[in-house]
């Protein structure tokens, strides 16, 4: 007999479907909350040699393939399983990824490589709706980064939930541009700014993470890992209940939009000082008001090998009052609070060592709201989203 996984009670809750969520801000009932253990450094490859920046690529030379060091594990993992209890105390329904061997060797028709971790559930599953999509990621030690996640799918699929994996990129060496990914930084960025990406465009690929959901308005962004293909089959995927939206900003190489444009209740969102949305008119003739996150407090020495210290924005909405902020983040604490927000904080510069933050680490499974449009109307000039 197949032995199923107790399911949490959610007697007490409005019947919602079990995947529903449309936004980041409406009130969460469960999240997935990813895991560090048994994260290991992925060796280097074309997407990730560019996402890399030079200071950084000791680390993955001396450990790729190996283990995170161990005590970097353990302080990341405290900081995850205390932010867990908090989520609990609010009475959201929190649930992990499976623990599976990173550290394996696979070998795919085009390519060889390790894995990497279930540490950003955030990257590779988006809820758009009462659908729960598996993204096509591009980095080579990502492709079997969905097993961690699943039993939990499959769960989800049992009670109700639509479930879609996209179609994968082989991640053959074809679909890189290999001479781009090894060419100096200042060189690569300069083609960066004329649109040049280390994907091309042979099969589609994107990180859910380079994608923010306002209601029927999705937004996404062209980056090292999504390409213009990927946004194709998300927008057809999607059909006509929603609109994709291309926006751009002025550094193209954050990996990810979640640390660039974060709403943060209907009518206001975070934007990067350091790499203002191009847009920015859209949102205004939306009615929504675009403020600057604060700077992070982080020390210049604390090591970041995957992400900027302006995940000190990337957030995560317990309702559209209530937000979950880094406990040292105390410009940030005070923006949000001037704004109007309870604030929560939480302890995570550890988490952010291994990439990201509270909203990198979460996959919000259910929020208590529906589908709504927030002041975007159709058709959005071409123009606008041309910048
Ligand atoms: O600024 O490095 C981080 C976003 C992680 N999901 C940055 C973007």
């Amino acid at each position: 007999m197949l032995q199923l996984k107790p399911i949490p009670n959610i007697v007490s809750e409005r019947q919602l479907p079990v995947v529903n969520s449309y936004n980041e801000w409406d009130p969460l009932k469960e999240v997935i909350v990813g895991c560090v253990e048994g994260a290991v450094v992925p060796k280097l490859e074309p997407a990730l040699l560019t996402n890399t920046s030079p200071q950084n690529l000791w680390f993955f030379q001396k450990y790729g393939g190996q283990p995170f060091p161990q005590e970097l594990v353990e302080a990341a993992s405290k900081e995850l399983n205390e932010f867990c209890q908090v989520l609990e105390a609010e009475g959201v329904t929190v649930r992990r990824p499976d623990r599976i061997d990173f550290s394996q060797t696979y070998k795919t028709p085009d390519f060889e490589a390790s894995g990497f971790y279930a540490t950003m559930p955030r990257d590779v599953l988006i809820v758009v709706g009462n659908e729960i999509i598996e993204a096509p990621m591009a980095w080579r030690s990502r492709f079997f980064e969905y097993r961690a996640y699943r039993s939990l799918m499959v769960e989800y699929l049992r009670r109700g939930a639509k479930w879609t994996p996209a179609p994968k990129p082989s991640m053959s060496d074809e679909f890189y541009d290999l001479e781009y990914a090894t060419k100096p930084i200042d060189q690569r960025y300069a083609l960066t700014e004329k649109g040049q990406f280390v994907t091309g465009e042979l099969e589609p690929s994107f990180d859910a993470a380079d994608i923010v959901r306002f209601g029927r308005d999705l937004f996404v962004q062209r980056s090292h890992v999504t390409n213009e293909i990927g946004i194709t089959w998300l927008k057809r995927h999607l059909g006509d209940q929603f609109r994709v939206h291309v926006v751009k900003f002025p550094d193209l190489n954050p990996m990810h939009i979640d640390a660039s444009l974060v709403p943060l209740r209907p009518g206001l969102a975070l934007v990067n000082p350091a790499r203002r949305c191009i847009q920015t008119e859209l949102f205004k003739k939306a009615g929504w008001e675009l403020v600057d996150a604060a700077p992070s407090t982080l020390p210049d020495n604390w090591p970041m090998y995957m992400c900027s210290s302006w995940v000190c924005m990337n957030i995560l909405s317990l309702d559209p009052e209530t937000i979950f902020v880094e406990k040292q983040e105390e410009p940030m604490q005070k923006l949000l609070k001037d704004l109007g927000f309870k604030v929560i904080p939480v302890d995570f510069r550890h988490v952010y060592t291994f990439g990201g933050s509270f909203h990198c680490v979460t996959c919000d499974v259910r929020r208590d709201g529906q589908l709504e449009e927030y002041g975007f109307t159709e058709p959005l000039e071409e123009d606008e989203l041309e910048g």
